[in-house]
C-alpha cells in the first residue's frame, strides 16, 4: 500500500510532508479534499486521528498523525537520509529546531492571526503577548541564521522544511515587510529557501501579505453583490479560507442593551493621569466619587503567583478572565502593580485598572 496523505487543500502542514517527500524521493499520494465538519468527523476519519485534524498519513502499519511525526515518518523511508542530521547532535537539533518551529513560531503566528479571522475571541493584549512572543523568538532565529545558512549543519534538513513551511505561511498572512524587516537574516532564509525547487514545486509562488488582516469586530459586513476577484481563488488565498470556514456567527451581548453609564471613563483616566501628589486623597477620592455601580461592576483581583513579574502575563490572564466572564471584547487596562481593582463596563463600552494600595 502506498502513502497516502489526506489532508485540506493548501494546508501548510501537510506542505511539510510533501516538500520532505520531495527531497526524499518518497512517493506519497495526495488526497487534498477533506472538508472540515464532514469528511474529518466520520468514525472512519477519526480512526486515523481520534480529533479530526489533518494532516494524516495513512502507512501499510496504519495512520500516523501530527505534521512533523508524519514528516519524520517519510524521511525516514530513505536510509541516510541528510534531511535528519548526519551526526548524533545534528539528530538532536533538527529535533530542537522543529520543535522551536511548531511551539515558539507557528503557534505565535497563530495566536495572531486566527483571532483577526474570527477564529478565536479578539484581544488586543492577548494579541499583543502573541507578537512579543513572536519577536523574541524571531530575534533567537535571527542571530542562528546571521551565522547560519540552515538550521542545522551546511544543508537542508527536516528543520529547514518545518520552519519554511511555518513561517511562509506567517509571511503570507500577517507578518508585513514592515514587520520582519526587524529580522533581515529570517527573511533571507525564507526567501532563499522557497526559491528551492522541491519548496517551488510544492507551495508555489510566495507573495508577502501587505497589510495585517483586520479584525472581525472592525471589519465591514460583506457585500454580497461583490464579485469576487479571481485572485482570490489563488491556492494561497484558499489556505487563509480554509481558517476562516471555522468561525461561528457571534452572539449578540445582551449587556449591549443596557443604558450608557453616567460615569466617564475619560474623566477619571485625566484625573488619574494628571494627579502626580497626594494620588490616593484626589485620585483614589476621585474615582469613588465618579464611580457609578448601576453601570459597571468592580472586581478586586489578588495576584498570588509570584507578584506577576512580566505584566503582560497579568494582561492576558486577566483580560481573558473578564471576556469569559462578560463575553466583552473591549480593551482591559491593568496597571503594572500586582494587585488592582478592575473596572469593567457592563455596557461593554471600555474598562480601567485602578491600582489599589
Ligand atoms: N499539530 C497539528 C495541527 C493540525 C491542525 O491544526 N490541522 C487543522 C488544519 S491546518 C485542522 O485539521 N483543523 C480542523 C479542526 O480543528 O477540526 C499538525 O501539525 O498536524
Amino acid at each position: 500500500m502506498a502513502l497516502v496523505l489526506h489532508t485540506s487543500p493548501a494546508n501548510k502542514n501537510a506542505y511539510k510532508v510533501l516538500v520532505a517527500a520531495e527531497y526524499s524521493g518518497v512517493k506519497v499520494d495526495l488526497v487534498d479534499n477533506v472538508q472540515f465538519g464532514v469528511t474529518n468527523v466520520t468514525a472512519e476519519f477519526l480512526k486515523m486521528n481520534p480529533i479530526g485534524k489533518v494532516p494524516v498519513l495513512q502507512t501499510p502499519d496504519g495512520p500516523i498523525f501530527e505534521s512533523n511525526a508524519i514528516a519524520r515518518y517519510v524521511t525516514l523511508q530513505k536510509s541516510d537520509n541528510p534531511l535528519n542530521g548526519s551526526s548524533l547532535i545534528d539528530q538532536a537539533r533538527v529535533a530542537q529546531w522543529m520543535d522551536f518551529s511548531m511551539s515558539e513560531i507557528d503557534r505565535c503566528i497563530g495566536l495572531w492571526l486566527y483571532p483577526r479571522l474570527g477564529f478565536s475571541p479578539y484581544l488586543p493584549p492577548a494579541e499583543e503577548f502573541a507578537i512579543t512572543s513572536l519577536k523574541r523568538s524571531l530575534e533567537a532565529l535571527n542571530k542562528h541564521l546571521s551565522t547560519n545558512t540552515y538550521l542545522v549543519g551546511h544543508s537542508v534538513t527536516l528543520a529547514d522544511i518545518v520552519m519554511v513551511c511555518n513561517l511562509y505561511y506567517g509571511f503570507k498572512t500577517v507578518m508585513t515587510k514592515n514587520f520582519t524587516s526587524q529580522f533581515p537574516h529570517v527573511e533571507r532564509y525564507l526567501w532563499t529557501l522557497v526559491n528551492q525547487p522541491n519548496f517551488k514545486k510544492v507551495i508555489g509562488e510566495v507573495k508577502q501579505v501587505e497589510s495585517v488582516p483586520p479584525s472581525q469586530s472592525k471589519k465591514s459586513a460583506p457585500n454580497p453583490k461583490a464579485k469576487k476577484s479571481p485572485e482570490k481563488e489563488t491556492p494561497k488565498a484558499k489556505e487563509v479560507a480554509v481558517v476562516e470556514e471555522a468561525p461561528k456567527p457571534k452572539a449578540k451581548n445582551p449587556l449591549d442593551l443596557l443604558p450608557p453609564s453616567k460615569m466617564i471613563l475619560d474623566d477619571w483616566k485625566r484625573l488619574y493621569s494628571n494627579t502626580k501628589t497626594n494620588f490616593h486623597d484626589i485620585a483614589i477620592k476621585g474615582f469613588w466619587d465618579m464611580y457609578d455601580p448601576e453601570g459597571y461592576s468592580l472586581w478586586f483581583c489578588h495576584d498570588q503567583v509570584q507578584r506577576r513579574k512580566h505584566s503582560f502575563l497579568c494582561h492576558h490572564e486577566q483580560s481573558g478572565w473578564i471576556f469569559a466572564a462578560y463575553g466583552l471584547s473591549s480593551q482591559v487596562r491593568f496597571c503594572k502593580d500586582a494587585d488592582h481593582w478592575i473596572l469593567t463596563s457592563l455596557q461593554g463600552e471600555g474598562s480601567l485598572a485602578v491600582p489599589w494600595s
